[in-house]
């Protein structure tokens, strides 16, 4: 049993220096902790010997809930897409990492490919009329009976474009983000929240790091 773990440790600090030196933000040792947490999430193999790849959507959106408090079931999907870089459908632990790295400590820059990337459901590097009434709309379920929700988005579209839309072509491109993000960084979550609050964070790398490092 030592000696399995013994093994384990020197596997996890081989992978921890590896992924470190492609990962921005996080330090050998840290990456380390997160290998640990990451291990914990997927839990035992459902088979003997076939240890889980990654995370799968259900168990995504759960952790996210429980640990950031991202709640929007309908962005949930996009900020899933924007961890799975590779796409194949699970959160792999590079992608989680790499995605903890924007989410903990990301730049503004960081921040800011990620929130778009989230945004642009469809990928054609726009975030259009379409893309922001979905967004929108979502925000607008709980209006009073006698206002029409539909009248109260599209303007709201509309008044978003008008803002945002530096270039005039009628949708957001990263620019026409960017721009407006720098003017204004509330607009950084301007169609939803996909990022977490600042107590999360700290709540996440106080349990983490600190008392991970303490063992
Ligand atoms: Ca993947
Ligand atoms: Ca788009």
């Amino acid at each position: 049993m030592s000696e399995m773990s013994a093994m384990n440790r020197k596997v996890i600090r081989s992978l921890a220096e590896t992924i470190s030196k492609q990962v921005e933000h996080f330090d050998q040792t840290e990456v380390e902790c997160l290998i640990r947490e990451f291990n914990m999430l997927l839990g035992p193999p459902s088979s003997p010997g076939r240890a889980a790849q990654g995370l799968d959507r259900i168990s995504f959106r759960s952790i996210l809930h429980r640990m950031f408090d991202i709640t929007d079931d309908l962005l949930m999907d996009e900020v899933f897409r924007a961890f799975d870089k590779d796409n194949d459908d699970i959160v792999s632990m590079k992608e989680w990492i790499e995605g903890l790295s924007v989410f903990l400590r990301g730049t503004l820059d960081e921040k800011m490919k990620y929130c778009f990337h989230v945004y642009d459901s469809n990928g054609d590097g726009f975030i259009s009329r379409e893309e922001m009434w979905r967004w929108l709309k979502d925000g607008f379920v709980r209006l009073p009976p006698e206002e029409d929700p539909d009248e109260a988005v599209k303007d709201l579209v509309e008044i978003t474009l008008k803002k945002m839309d530096h270039d005039h072509d009628g949708k957001v491109s990263f620019k026409d983000f960017e721009k407006t993000v720098r003017e204004e960084n509330l607009y950084l979550e301007a169609f939803g929240t996909c990022l977490p609050d600042s107590m999360s964070i700290e709540a996440f790398e106080q349990r983490v790091f600190q008392e991970q490092m303490k063992q």
